[in-house]
């Protein structure tokens, strides 16, 4: 008899911060996409791909739910949204110490068509007022279809049981990929988002949102790759910031970026960095396109 496998596509969804990043790569077991403390990190829908022998996830993470205020923001929902459309299973992650009522607002922006879990992450964050019971009690009630798990990505409480309900109903179907692939994005998309990463651990206030990462070189020498990268920011005042003072900033940007580059591509890497100016780049199709936003 011949074994049954099942594939499909489970894509995540959520507000911003809520944790859809972190818990892709714990799925995964490896750090592929990036993760802050601050909102609105993921911009592109990013496939993550688990492989075992009896099964294949396309999980896919995407940018937290919003509304769009710049063209930016309508390219990353439009992302959002072609996740809805293929999704075999949704995973929906909220953060389990915001109201019930945020999350049903999200739910009425995010026409969901397929089954859904939902994980109430950052349990660890609970502060013990109310009864963990009570809460879940409030969400079943709200949502009787769903399969309601409390977890927290951090501390994985809870986490091993995600598997299990996915494969209570992904569908019995051959791989959509060979086992080696991990993601549909490249290596150099991977460095880009690496820098941005820093930015946004680095610097404060608006920097994060107007930066974007332009990645003009990823050349693989015998010994290291060196990679040459612009980042773009809309205003002169946000370049003098990126630098700091006597280029203290960048300085410091490129050595945390390099070595979490060296991780990811286990390799050593020479990094250049670039400053540029291109006001309201976050408005204008052609930058847009340009550094890969493109849908
Ligand atoms: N305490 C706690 N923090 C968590 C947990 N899961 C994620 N975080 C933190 O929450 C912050 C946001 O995590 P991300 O994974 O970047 O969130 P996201 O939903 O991908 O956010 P966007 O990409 O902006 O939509 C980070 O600082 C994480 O370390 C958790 O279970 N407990
Ligand atoms: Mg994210």
């Amino acid at each position: 008899m011949e074994e049954k496998f099942q594939s499909g596509f489970v894509n995540i969804f959520g507000a911003p911060n809520a944790g859809k990043s972190t818990l892709l790569n714990l799925l995964l077991g490896e750090r592929l996409v990036i993760t802050s403390s601050k909102v609105q990190t993921t911009r592109h829908r990013i496939l993550g791909i688990l492989t075992e022998d009896n099964y294949q996830i396309v999980f896919s993470d995407t940018p937290g739910i919003i509304e769009a205020k710049y063209k930016l923001h309508e390219k990353m929902m439009q992302q959002v949204k072609s996740a809805l459309e293929d999704a075999d299973i949704a995973i929906i992650v909220h953060d389990i110490n915001k109201p019930i009522e945020s999350l049903n607002e999200l739910m009425g922006m995010l026409k969901l068509k397929s089954r859904a879990i939902l994980l109430l992450n950052k349990t660890d964050r609970l502060s013990g007022d109310i009864p963990l019971a009570d809460i879940l009690a409030e969400y079943t009630a709200a949502y009787p279809k769903w399969d309601i798990l409390p977890i927290s990505a951090k501390t994985k409480h809870n986490t091993e049981q995600i598997i299990p309900l996915i494969l209570k109903t992904l569908p019995e179907a051959p791989p959509y990929y060979t086992d080696d692939n991990i993601s549909d994005r490249n290596e150099r998309f991977f460095v880009s988002e690496l820098i941005r990463e820093q930015i946004y651990a680095l610097y404060e206030d608006e920097i994060p949102y107007h930066a974007a990462v332009f990645i003009q070189a990823f050349e693989e020498k015998s010994t290291l790759t060196v990679i040459k990268a612009d980042i773009i920011v809309s205003r002169e005042t946000q370049k003098m910031i990126l630098l700091g003072k006597g280029g203290a900033m960048i300085k410091q940007l490129g050595i945390n970026a390099r070595m979490s580059m060296q991780e990811f591509l286990d390799r050593k890497v020479h990094l250049e960095l670039f400053v540029k100016v291109r006001p309201h780049w976050r408005d204008n199709e052609n930058h847009l396109r340009e550094y890969g936003y493109n849908s």
